[in-house]
Parts: structure tokens; sequence; C-alpha cells
């Protein structure tokens, strides 16, 4: 019997997305020949930090691997890599796609990724993302820690009573681990819109009374995932653009891909050596 699409459920969700990830977790050890320590989400303007990690130890595109789309996006990179990080050992899963909440193939999509290593090992979480700042000193290409967020996209990856505690969704641990790498890298806090539409000025300035300083259309729900699988996060944005309103410019796809190239080699540097760091218990 099939059913009928319902208003109710505009979209289909899995089964159950944690064996989703169990048999994604299982299909990725059997192709990269490991399990992992860190994962590590490539946004906007972040694709060339995987480059100065380490050896890349296994690549393949991400939709080899069950559950994981192709890109939807121009400018991201759509591929799974293993790479060992040589001062540490520690085994980094990059995940060089993300699917976003706006692609509408609902949260559990979203978060698949994020599901998948710690299913496949990884207690820590770094998340790096493109987003606008409200701060209008952070020029395009400044690099910001992210210390707290707001998740206005009105959904969540959980489901049920699962009352997962968000007191400290970035931990204090890594971002001390951040600040000794760049004592100047500032934080903030995130604001996720659903999207893919950039904020209207209004919006903008809405997130800014709510206490944001950053605003973008992903990791929020990542994090969130996260947390209940008890790993630890890392949130980091590349200021790619002013928010709207903030300068009196209109805002660009392409202008947003470029202040990510322009950034790329710095921020990149900056992501590898926090990277090596991070201590992993083997
Ligand atoms: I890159 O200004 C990038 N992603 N929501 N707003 C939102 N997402 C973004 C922005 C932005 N820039």
């Amino acid at each position: 019997m099939s059913l009928a699409p319902s208003i109710l459920s505009p979209v289909d969700p899995p089964a159950d997305p944690y064996r989703a990830a169990e048999e994604a977790a299982a299909a990725l050890r059997e192709a990269a020949g490991t399990d992992h320590d860190i994962a590590l989400v490539l946004g906007s303007g972040w694709g060339g930090a995987a480059d100065l990690l380490g050896e890349t130890v296994w690549e393949a595109p991400a939709d080899t691997i069950p559950g994981f789309r192709a890109p939807a996006v121009a400018g991201h990179v759509g591929t799974l890599r293993s790479i060992r990080v040589a001062s540490t050992g520690a085994r980094v899963l990059v995940l060089g796609s993300r699917t976003h909440f706006y692609e509408g193939h609902g949260a559990d999509a979203v978060v698949h990724g994020v599901r998948t290593a710690a299913a496949a090992g990884c207690r820590t979480l770094v998340l790096t993302n493109g987003c606008g700042g409200l701060e209008p000193s952070w020029a395009p290409g400044t690099p910001v820690l992210i210390r707290d967020h707001l998740n206005l996209t009105g959904a969540t990856p959980l489901r049920g009573a699962r009352f997962v505690d968000l007191t400290d969704v970035y931990s204090p641990r890594l971002r001390q681990i951040a600040h000794e790498v760049d004592p100047q890298l500032p934080e903030g806090v995130y604001a996720q819109f659903h999207g893919p539409a950039y904020e209207t000025p209004a919006e903008v300035r809405m997130a800014g009374v709510l206490g944001a300083h950053l605003v973008g259309m992903s990791t929020a729900l990542e994090a969130i995932a996260a947390r209940e699988a008890g790993m630890e996060v890392l949130g980091i944005s590349l200021v790619t653009n002013h928010a709207a309103g903030i300068s009196p410019q209109p805002l660009s796809h392409e202008e947003v891909l470029q202040a990510g190239r322009d950034a790329g080699p710095r921020i990149s540097d900056l992501l590898a050596r926090i990277v090596e760091r991070i201590e992993v218990a083997r």
C-alpha cells in the first residue's frame, strides 16, 4: 500500500535516521578501511583547508556512501576524505559537502553526515560555514568562532522526548584551543535561517536584537544533532559578506564565493593549526 503525500508530513523522513547513519558508517568503514576521530564539515570558503591537514588516505564522491547527496550548491566540494593528521595521528573524516535545510529534504537529511560521523567513531565535530556578518568592522574574509547559536529554522533533527542540553553546544575547551592558535579570533552568536533567500535588512536587524552576530543557513541543526550524539563541537564561520542592510551594497553569490577564495589560504592555515591541536583518545 502506498501512502498519499500529506500536508501534515511535507518531507518523508527515513524510518530510522540513526539506523541509516549506522549503515552509512559501516559502508564508510568498509570503503575507507578505518573509523575516524574528528569530523570536519567544510562550508563556503573552507574547501582548501583539508589539504593542509595531512595525508589523504582515502577519498570518494559523497554520494557513494548511503544517504549522502551530491552537492546542490555551486562552489561546494562534494567529496568525502579520510586524512591522517601527522602531529597527533588523529583520523579526520572530511565532509566536503552539506545538505542544506533549504533543499527541502528535511532535518534528518541535513544531519545525516554528522550522525554518520558519530557512528563512525568521531567524538569531535568541527563545523565551518560561510555567513553574513552583523558587525560592521568584520570585513569579508574575517573568521569568527561560534560561541552560541539561534536556531531560527523552526525545525529540529530531534524527534520525540530527547531533551538534549544545549548549554555549551560549542565546546569551551575547543574554543580555548582555537584562541591559543589565534588570540584575536572574535567570537559571535550564529543565527541559522531557513534560506535560501538571504535575509531582508529587517530580518538582519531582528537577528541583531535577538543577540546574533552572524547569519547563515547551516550549522545549528548539525550542532544539535552532534550534541545529541555526545560529540564535542567547534564552529567557525567565515564572514563572506556584510549581512543585508549592514553595508549599502546588495549581496551577490559570486561576491560570497570570491571572498571565500580570497580568504581561503589564511583560514585554511588557521583551521589546520586548530585541528592539529585537538588530541584524540585512541
Ligand atoms: I556565504 O548573509 C552566506 N551565507 N542567511 N545570510 C545567510 N546566509 C549566508 C549569508 C548571509 N552569506
